[in-house]
Formats: C-alpha cells, structure tokens, sequence
C-alpha cells in the first residue's frame, strides 16, 4: 500500500501517509472504537465519489448527473436493512453523533428531557454531556452503572424515567462491556412515555453478526457508526420504523447536513456487503472470544474489570484496585511506548479528572481482524500486565517492544 501520486504531489502529506499506515502495521491496536478497515472499502472511499454533490435522496435530488451515486446509496440502505433488519435506514450522516443528532432534530424540541449514561459510566459525548450541543440544547439527567457490580440498573432506569419524565431515553455505550436488555431499557422509556434511542456505534458489528441481542425492533431509533465493529468505514448511520423515516430524512437534509460525503457512502456500501459474507459472523464471535480471554487473564494478573469481566469487543479495566499510583493516562503512555495503543478511560466513581483517569480501555475489534485468537490476546494481556507492573523500567518496556514487534510480525497488516 503506497501512495505514491500523493507523493508526487505533495510529499510532506505522503510522509505522513505512510508513517500512520507504519504505525498501524506496527503496533497493537487496541482502541475499541477503532478497526482496519478492507483496502476495498478505502478504495471506495478514495473514489471518484468525493467530487460529486447528491444533496437530496436516491431518485429525489437537488443537482443532475446521480444516476450512479443513487445506485451506491441504494446499496448500502438494502444491505444495511439486510444487515440489521431495519425498516428504513438513512446512510448519510457524517459520523456517530451526526447520526444521533439526526434523531434530536427530528423528534425533540429545545429544553426537552433526555436521560443517559453518565460518560463516565460509559455513556458518550452526544448522548447528553454539558460540553456537546446536546447538554447545551437540552435539558439533561443521567443514570449510572450499580456501583457495586458495574452493570447497568435497569430497576433505578425505571424509576429515574417515572421521576424525571424525559422525552427520549438514550441507550447505547461506548464503555460498557456487557450485553444491554433492550426491553428492560424500552420498559423505562414506556413507563416515561419516551422515545428510546439505541445507539449501537461500538457494537454494529456485533448486532449485525447477531452475536449481541438487537435493539432494532425494541426501540424506536437505532444509530451507530460504520468505522467500528463494522467495519465499513467512517460514517454514521439511523435506523428507525417507517413511521419516523421522513422526520429523520428531513432532519439529516436539509435539517442539518448539505451535500452527503458519497465516497464514504460507497465505503458503507462495500463495508455492509463483507459484514453479509458468512465470514463475518466468524469475526464477530472471535472478536468478543478474544476480549474474553483477554479480560481473564488480566484478571490472572490482578487487574479489576468492570462488571467483572465482559459479553462484548472491549474490557474496561480500574486500575486503582491493582496499580493504586498508576493512573490511566500514566498507563495509556507506557502501553504506547511499547506500541500496545489503547485508551485512557474515566470509570465508575471516578476519582480523577478525564485527562488522567483511573482505567484504561482495551478492545479487540482491530486485533481481530489481523488475525489474533484468544491465545494471542492472553499474551497481549501478559504484555500490558508486564508494562503496568513497569512503567518506569527501560529495560522491561525495551523487551517488551520487541515481543510486540514479533507479534504484529506474524499478523501482517496492509501487505
Ligand atoms: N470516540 C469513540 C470512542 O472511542 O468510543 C466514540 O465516539
């Protein structure tokens, strides 16, 4: 893989090129959120679809000359709803929260109720934080995970929506490693006469694979992103009845976006084809097979996980119940030293602030798919305990590079 026409063009843009696709290959990846996608799906996102203005939808456009991105989208709706069984799915939005923001737009008015997670619970960004235009638009409340056993309460839910009376309940997570009851979720949206938002962005994959239950279905909205679990590129995706489907398309143009990025459209598109491959399903499982066994032996280590383990592609680790004095983000830098990239991550009753934290989050999405099984994650997790355990000895991190050097040496990526 080389990019040698942006070299000719401009060679401090190829310089970087290629020392990230050097960093990829020669490093773990271990950021939950994050995967390897196909050169397929980056070929066609590279396409000669980044010139084309489509705002509109497929047959109902504002500019000429669509014929061939409305065959595109029309591809990625078909096998997204193949995917994921959803009555009507929107493919345009830009990212995740664009996705989830297509949704506010489309049902909620400014000054109404949302409840999430809490973000340090494992909530996210878009879902409600004073930061984000959500916490800013709206009025907001969050739950949190029982604090004793790290899952989600869904009898406080219940109980928080009665008190609270929100107009939508979000649910969906991006650090929460076990399997969500949908219903029980949708029994606190009905008892509020809520919405129910299901943002799956980490999980798509898993959903699709039917390797976690679905929300498609049980709640009214389900969103995600396509660059995940899935597999299919950046991008962002909406998924709800038929009933909603204009509101959602009105929100996401002319609501909110203009012209859709139809190159990243037609990643969707050849992304959604390989997740229907039988294959795919073998991914998924051994996605979360390896995230289990690497959450066990970092147990074996004396690592706390929260909720004790984990059902899905990521562990979330406490670290103040083995490595008191070690924070997240002294953790997250050492790890990268020896090229085991993962992420700094705020847990349940977090003491320190989001730029330090007390945990870290590892996923095996990417490890996956360059080939890992779950004796290579058990060593991985020996490597990030002998890291942990190090942090400030040279000699340790030194050795522990070249362990991983020979790892991803045996699962080449990007030949
Ligand atoms: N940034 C993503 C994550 O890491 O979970 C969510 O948007």
């Amino acid at each position: 893989m080389d990019y040698d026409r942006v070299r000719e063009s401009d060679p401090d843009v190829a310089d970087a090129l290629e020392a990230e696709r050097d960093r990829q290959r020669e490093t773990l990846e271990m950021i939950a959120s994050e995967n390897h996608v196909s050169e397929a799906v980056m070929e066609a996102q590279g396409s000669v679809l980044t010139n084309k203005y489509a705002e509109g939808y497929p047959g109902a456009r504002y500019y000429g000359g669509c014929e061939h991105v409305d065959t595109v989208e029309e591809l990625a709706i078909e096998r997204a709803k193949e995917l994921w069984g959803a009555d009507h799915v929107n493919v345009q939005p830009h990212s995740g929260t664009q996705a989830n923001m297509a949704v506010y737009f489309a049902m909620l008015d400014p000054g109404d109720r949302i409840l999430s997670l809490d973000l340090n619970h494992g909530g996210h960004l878009s879902h409600g934080h004073h930061a984000n235009f959500t916490g800013q638009l709206y009025e907001v409340e969050q739950y949190e995970v029982d604090p004793e056993t790290g899952y989600l309460d869904y009898e406080a839910l219940r109980e928080h929506a009665e008190e609270f009376d929100p107009d939508i309940v979000v649910s969906g997570y991006s650090a929460y490693p076990r399997e969500v009851e949908w219903e029980r979720i949708q029994d606190a949206a009905d008892a509020a006469d809520a919405y129910h938002l299901a943002d799956i962005a980490h999980i798509t994959g898993l959903v699709a694979a039917g390797v976690h239950p679905s929300p498609v279905g049980v709640a009214d909205f389900v969103t995600g992103s396509t660059h995940k679990t899935i597999r299919a590129g950046r991008g962002g995706i909406v998924m709800c009845d038929e009933a909603y489907a204009d509101d959602v398309d009105s929100a996401v143009i002319p609501g909110m976006q203009g012209g859709p990025l139809m190159h990243n459209v037609a990643g969707k598109a050849v992304g959604f084809r390989e997740a229907l491959d039988p294959e795919f399903e073998d991914y998924a499982e051994q996605t979360v097979a390896n995230a289990e066994a690497l959450g066990e032996r970092l147990q074996e280590h004396g690592f706390g996980l929260v909720s004790e383990g984990t059902d899905t592609h990521l562990v979330l680790v406490d670290l103040r119940e083995s490595h008191e004095d070690v924070t997240g983000k002294d953790a997250e830098e050492a790890l990268e030293d020896v090229g085991i990239v993962l992420n700094a991550n705020t847990v349940p009753g977090e003491t320190r602030s989001p730029f330090v934290t007390s945990g870290i989050r590892a996923g095996t999405p990417a490890l996956t798919t360059r080939g890992f099984d779950e004796d290579d994650c058990r060593y991985v997790a020996d490597l990030i305990a002998e890291v942990v355990d190090n942090v400030d000895d040279d000699d340790v991190m030194g050795e522990v590079a070249e362990q991983v050097q020979e790892l991803c040496e045996a699962n080449p990526l990007y030949e």
